[in-house]
């Protein structure tokens, strides 16, 4: 089996069509299909902050519906859940467009996204293991002994990643870089911290090209190792992309 893994989308639902289309995948039968039989995985945080993230779950949802697509979560999809699950979550950091686009919605359509957006993440792996084990994606990234595992510890690493609870010079929760010290033989591919360009390091690769912030949507195809952007149509907000020291 062929992959094509899309990067961190946060509701930028056109250039995930273009990004979609410029893969070969075409329109049939109303869901996108690939003439290879390739499969879709998406990393997570498909909402949040973009302008269509409505879009984004119900495409979503169908794609994996029809078993064209693989979806694991990101820590946006598990706040989004918790705030349709009635939890007292904060409407901010970017939760709020995809809330103020809910509540435009008659009550009937907005019964149905949100069941949509309830089921996947109900039904979604953690984290994914293809290809005989060679290929893993997580949203945030995951430690070698960790793998196979579920553990509270191992959700949150996959989901926010390694977080110190620290706050960097930005006010920006501090990662570790958990890549620099991965010597696994599987290829981990994840997001969640927006990079100017994919992001290859010791057989791991982070493509969250940052597509919300003005960067690009990014998609590896596997087993290629080949990555293909689409650019962005939102305004660039540099200081959202990080760099990191080899
Ligand atoms: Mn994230």
């Amino acid at each position: 089996m062929k992959f094509d893994i899309i990067g961190d989308i946060h509701g930028c639902y056109d250039e995930l069509i273009h990004l979609l289309k410029a893969m070969g995948y075409v329109w049939e039968n109303n869901v996108f299909k690939h003439p290879d039989r390739r499969k879709i995985v998406f990393v997570g945080d498909i909402t949040d902050r973009g302008p269509a993230s409505l879009n984004c779950i119900r495409l979503v949802y169908d794609l994996v519906q029809s078993e064209k697509a693989i979806y694991v979560p990101g820590n946006h999809c598990n706040k989004l859940y918790r705030y349709l699950i009635g939890r007292n979550v904060q409407i901010k950091h970017g939760l709020e467009t995809t809330v103020a686009e809910l509540e435009n919605l008659n009550p009937r359509e907005r019964k149905i996204v949100s069941h949509s957006f309830r089921m996947l993440y109900e039904t979604a792996p953690l984290y994914t293991v293809l290809d005989e084990q060679r290929l893993i994606v997580c949203h945030a990234g995951i430690r070698e002994d960790m793998i196979g595992k579920t553990s509270k510890k191992v959700e949150s690493f996959v989901l926010y990643g390694d977080i110190t609870g620290q706050k960097d010079i930005n006010g920006l929760p501090e990662r570790r870089d958990w890549a620099k010290s991965y010597t696994g033989k599987a290829l981990i591919v994840y997001g969640h911290t927006p990079v100017s360009e994919p992001r290859w390091k010791n057989n791991t690769v982070n493509i969250d090209t940052g597509c919300v912030f003005g960067g690009k949507l990014t998609a590896l195809r596997y087993p290629e190792r080949e990555t293909i952007s689409i650019p962005s149509e939102q305004p660039l907000l540099k200081e959202k992309f990080r760099s990191f020291p080899d």
